[in-house]
Parts: C-alpha cells; structure tokens; sequence
C-alpha cells in the first residue's frame, strides 16, 4: 500500500530561542556561581539550541533561600488572590501555546501533533484547575485551614517537560507553597520559558525558581535542609536514591517513577478500536511515557486476527520531522535513552523474543526507534519486566481473565493499565484485582487534572492531580 504524503511543516520562526539562558533565582535570570554551563540539544537534528546555566551547591542554597523568604508574604496572601496568579499564568500558556509547543518539539523531540493538542492544552488545563482550588482549601476535607508546607524542591524528567512542571508547580503554588524546580538536563527550555512566564504574570519574585542543571543539582536541591516537601518524577533508581536521602528528615515526599502497564485486551473487544488504543498506549512520546501500555497481553483466540491488524496499522505510522505535522513518531530524547532501549531490545532478540518492525527509513542525524513488537515473549523475559521507555511492545496472551490479572499483576511496577472488552462487568471485575494506580477501560493515556494520578509498587507514593494532589502539599 502507498500512501500520498504532503509534508506540512509548523513554522519554526514562532519561537525565539536565545543563545544562552541563566538560573531563575528570585525573579532574575543569573549566572551559576561558578559560571558551568551546558548545552541542550535538539534530538531531531543534534542541533545546539542554547547554551544553559548549570545549577551547582551554591545556587541551589541561593534558590532555596529566595522561595523561604517569598513563602511568607506568597502564604499569607489570600486564596482568592493567589488564585488570580494561577489563572493569569493559565492565560498566558494559553496565547503563548504555539511558541511553546514548537519550543518543547525542538528540545524533547515529540511530535508537534502531541506537543500541541496533548502536552500544551493539558498544562493551561492544570493551571486553571489548581487555580480553581486555591480559595477553597477549606472545603477540601482538609479541615477549615490546612497549612502549605514550606519550600518545595522538584525535580522533574524529560518526557514531558512543561506537563510534569505543570503537575508540580501549580498544586504547590496554589496551596500558598514556593517552589525550586530542577528541569532535566536534555529539556531545560520550556520551563526557562515558563519562569518568563512567571515574569510576564506578575509572579512576586521569588515564589517559582527555576534551576537547571545534572543530577547532582537534583541531589544538593533534595538534600537541602531547608527544603520542606520533595516531589519527583524520573526513574525508580533516583527515587529510591532520594527516599534514602529524606529518611530521618521531616521532608515530605511524592515519588512517581517507572511503569509497566498491561493492555488487556479480551476476545469481544472491537479490533480496530483496541488496535488504535495500543498504538496510542505505546507509541505515544515513543513510548517514554511511565504509563505506556508496554505489555499487550491479547486473549488467545484473538491473538493472530490482533496481531495482523496491529502490524498493518503500524506500517501506516509516519517517523520523521517532529515539526511535521503529519509526524505520527518523533525521535527518542537522547542519546543515552537510545542506547538504552537498543540494549534492552538487543536483549529481548537474545532471549528468543520475535522481533518486527514496519518497513521505515530513520533519519541520518538525531536519535531514532523504529516502532518495535515482540510476540514469543514470556513473563520470565527482560523485555516483559523492566521498563523499556521506547516505542517497543511486548506481546503476551492469556486465555482466561483470571490469567489476564495475574499476568497484568505479575510486575514490580503498578501505574497503569488498560482493559478492552464490550462486557461491562467484566471491565469492573477486572478492574478491581488489577494492581494499578490508573486503569483505563477502552481507552488509554487519557489525562485529566481532575482525576490523581501515581502508582503501587515500585512506580512510588503519592498521587499528584486532583484534589488528592492537593494534599501532598499541605499540612492537614
Ligand atoms: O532518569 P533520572 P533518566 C525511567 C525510564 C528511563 C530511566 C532513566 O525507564 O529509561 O528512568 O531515565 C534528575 N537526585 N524514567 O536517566 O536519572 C535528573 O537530572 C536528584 C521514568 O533520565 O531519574 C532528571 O531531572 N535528582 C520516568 C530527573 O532526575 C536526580 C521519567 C530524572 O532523571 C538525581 C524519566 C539524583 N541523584 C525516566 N539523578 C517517569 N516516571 O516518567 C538524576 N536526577
């Protein structure tokens, strides 16, 4: 089958990337101390787009003790006033959406198409929910006044990096919290963005600071003694790191960390609908999402019938240009995270997992994954327990619902899942043994900033979203 393709391209021209940022400390752009920078790449191209201030001891001690002093005027102001804040910033993401879809495709690599209706949307969408909160902490089950926490330190990765700053900032914000927000070193630019944002708002200085920089800016923000609440996102290995570091303090945390979602898929599910609910399960942000769907458990009878359709809809799927508007698959974030999926996959081909790909050409320069499936895959394999974080599917099968969950539940991980069948109490019944934080019935990777999200197991604690994210930044 050959497809017509007329590339459309989004205008590059709608952002103005300069070429060097500063740290966001108390409402200015400034140096590090001791004048390290690094550069933020685009995966697409491994083009240089800037060339960023690194975060080191000194500045985060600086950071920290700019958000202590705004946390007593930003805490004691009025819910009501504090909201206006919020909304203002909501606004504001809105008019500015296009620019910063464009900015977040160029630094993570992730189609436009995602960046524009997925990723941006749902951040205003955040604002304005949490905005809507602010002036109602005493209606919240909380108790009539329930007190913001302090200094939060976050550290956020970068799959989705303006969403997962939304996810944090604006709950602690409109709790009456301050905020040091460490962005990950591959995707320092959208949250650069967000501080002038911040600026733009009217924001007192002080109340968001914005700290780029490695790992170890990460570690010296979360061990800081006077950093009151800990949120993270990001692999499990830092997240037990960070747990390690917080014991034996009063910091609180909320760790969200890896996932190895199930799809389930009974023999009365629509085919085409379930097939198109995979392919957004795994192949959405290439399957660096910590919900991903990345393991299709498929019930035997339907397993051959899946599997075709499966395979004729992903030799449709575009890889390419992530600024293409057509793209349906961008490149992978880096170079690290490459080499990784390689590795794992590598692994699977060992183990005696089937490999196939659709017939696709990658381009010569950036970071690229053809969409990859596995069937002859088995519980005990690599690539069915360790999360891949690539656009690469693990197919299994059961026979009974029963083995379904078992299968499903048989993961270090809990985040996700996702149930396909026309049988409405089977969705219920299946649904209450799965060990899961968020579990979609014919559908998946639906967000909304109404309903908490997080996981069981080791994908961590807390949820964040809804009016239980509220909690994890109060005192109640
Ligand atoms: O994660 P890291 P990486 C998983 C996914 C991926 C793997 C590795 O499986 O393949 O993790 O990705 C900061 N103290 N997820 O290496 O290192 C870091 O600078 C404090 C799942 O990118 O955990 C970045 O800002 N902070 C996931 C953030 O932590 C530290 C999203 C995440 O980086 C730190 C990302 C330290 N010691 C990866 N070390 C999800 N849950 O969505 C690093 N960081």
């Amino acid at each position: 089958m050959t497809f017509e393709y007329a590339p459309a391209p989004e205008s590059r021209s709608v952002v103005d990337i300069a070429p060097s940022y500063g740290l966001f400390i108390d409402g200015e752009f400034t140096e590090a101390a001791d004048g390290k920078v690094f550069k933020t790449v685009s995966p697409s191209s491994e083009e240089v787009l800037s060339e960023i201030a690194q975060a080191g001891e000194a500045d985060v001690d600086r950071a920290v003790k700019a958000a202590r002093k705004a946390f007593e005027k930003w805490s004691a102001l009025p819910g009501s006033e504090r909201a206006k804040y919020l909304f203002r910033i909501a606004r504001i993401i809105q008019e500015r959406s296009r620019e910063l879809a464009v900015l977040e495709t160029l630094d993570n690599g992730k189609p436009i198409k995602e960046t524009r209706d997925a990723d941006l949307p749902l951040v205003a969408a955040h604002f304005f929910y949490y905005a809507g909160w602010a002036d109602k902490l005493g209606h919240a089950g909380f108790g009539a006044d329930p007190k913001p926490l302090g200094v939060a330190g976050q550290v956020i990765p970068w799959n989705f990096p303006l969403l997962m700053l939304a996810w944090k900032i604006a709950p602690a914000l409109a709790t009456g919290n301050t905020v040091v927000l460490k962005p990950a070193e591959t995707t320092p630019l959208s949250a650069l963005f967000f501080a002038d944002i911040c600026r733009q708002a009217g924001l007192p200085k002080g109340v968001v600071n914005i700290l780029p920089g490695y790992g170890d800016t990460g570690a010296a923000l979360v061990a800081h003694p006077d950093v009151n609440k800990v949120a993270f996102t990001g692999s499990t290995a830092v997240g037990k790191q960070i747990a390690r570091t917080v014991a034996g303090t009063n910091k609180k945390v909320t760790l969200e960390l890896g996932g190895k979602g199930a799809n389930i898929v009974f023999d009365d599910a629509p085919i085409d609908q379930a097939v198109e609910g995979i392919v957004n399960g795994i192949f959405f942000n290439q399957g660096q999402v910590c919900c991903a769907g990345s393991r299709l458990l498929v019930q035997e009878s339907i397993q051959d019938e899946l599997l075709d359709s499966l395979k004729r809809r992903l030799s449709t799927l575009r890889l390419g240009d992530p600024l293409d508007k057509n793209t349906d698959i961008g490149a992978i974030n880096s170079e690290e995270q490459l080499a990784r999926i390689t590795s794992l996959v590598e692994k699977g081909e060992a183990e005696g997992g089937e490999r196939w790909s659709p017939a696709c050409e990658l381009p010569e320069s950036g970071y690229w994954f053809a969409p990859t499936l596995f069937t002859n895959v088995t519980q005990a394999h690599t690539i069915a327990r360790d999360e891949i974080f690539g656009p690469v599917l693990s197919v299994l099968t059961f026979r009974t619902p029963d083995e379904a969950v078992a299968k499903a539940n048989n993961s270090q991980y809990g985040l996700s899942a996702g149930i396909w069948t026309e049988k409405g109490s089977r969705i219920l019944a299946v649904a209450s043994k799965l060990r899961a934080g968020v579990i979609w019935s014919n559908t998946f990777n639906k967000f909304d900033p109404t309903s908490p999200f997080g996981g069981y197991k080791e994908s961590g604690f807390g949820r964040e979203g809804g009016r239980h994210g509220l909690e994890a930044y109060l005192d109640v």
